[in-house]
């Protein structure tokens, strides 16, 4: 599959569940002409059909190649960072999964039961990607008792498959080149942020600077014919700066994507 035909069905996928998204490429183009992603991200469960190490062949079959490992312990996250080997301009693509044998066992078994009903061939193509949910619908009392311990969890299991968030790249923007610049453009629209850890992340001491919204409030179908309103994918900005060597940073910051994750938490 091409590269451009791939994060094309990304993006029509991503958008249904992040409408601000459209919105806010929209604003950001009238301003300051076309928008360039600096990364995409997933998320899936370790340990199963759909693990990363079962996914990760489509990801080098579009021509990446993997740049580093990273874990999160307090979420139970393992990830790892790809870059492209031809295309400089490529997106990055960060891919992320839950250890999910490491919680607590009412929450295992029903993230084991999600496993189980997966099909063994489930990550044949490559478009198991943006397939969305390859289990039956989670029943509304399952997602409420995940979210207490893991809104990973609960918003993988309520979602299935997607890329969660497209991320503009500032680095090399006309006027929005800097993260106060976009926040100044998103809040003025009246977009929510996502304030965790401090609204912008990171800086010119980390390499990468990061900000970004709050994922937007979706209707999702649960068991039972259930419609229930929960979040669904956000929209990400991030500014790049050179390493000694001089070429941009391609890496990700651990302290900062531990709070950038949380831009699919429910609001408390
Ligand atoms: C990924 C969060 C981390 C970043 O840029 O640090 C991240 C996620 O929400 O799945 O994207
Ligand atoms: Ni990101």
């Amino acid at each position: 599959m091409q590269l451009s035909e791939f994060f094309n069905e990304l993006w029509t996928d991503y958008i249904r569940l992040s409408p601000q998204a459209e919105s806010i490429h929209e604003l950001f183009e009238q301003v300051d002409g076309p928008v360039c992603n600096d990364h995409v991200a997933f998320r899936t469960f370790s340990d199963s059909p759909i693990a990363l190490d079962k996914l990760q062949k489509h990801i080098l079959s579009l021509g990446y190649t993997p740049d580093e490992d990273y874990d999160f312990p307090e979420k139970k996250l393992n990830a790892r960072s790809y870059v492209h080997a031809t295309a400089p301009e490529a997106p990055l693509i960060f891919f992320s999964e839950l250890r999910w044998l490491e919680l607590p066992p009412a929450l295992r078994q029903i993230i084991q039961n999600i496993i189980a009903s997966i099909d063994q061939g489930a990550a044949a193509n490559i478009d198991v990607l943006w397939r969305g949910l390859l289990w039956p619908r989670i029943r509304w009392q399952e997602y409420t008792l995940l979210v207490e311990q893991s809104e990973y969890a609960a918003w993988l299991a309520a979602h299935g498959l997607h890329a969660n968030h497209f991320t503009i790249s500032l680095t090399e923007r006309p006027t929005i080149n800097t993260v106060a610049s976009a926040v100044e453009q998103l809040r003025s629209a009246g977009f929510r942020l996502n304030k965790s850890g401090g609204l912008i992340k990171g800086g010119p001491d980390t390499l990468l600077e990061q900000v970004s919204t709050l994922a937007d409030v979706v209707p999702v179908r649960f068991a039972a014919g259930q419609i229930h309103e929960i979040p669904g994918c956000y929209y990400e900005f991030a500014k790049r700066y050179p390493t000694r060597e001089g070429n941009l940073f391609r890496g990700f910051v651990p302290a900062s994507a531990d709070k950038i994750f949380e831009s699919t938490h429910h609001a408390r």
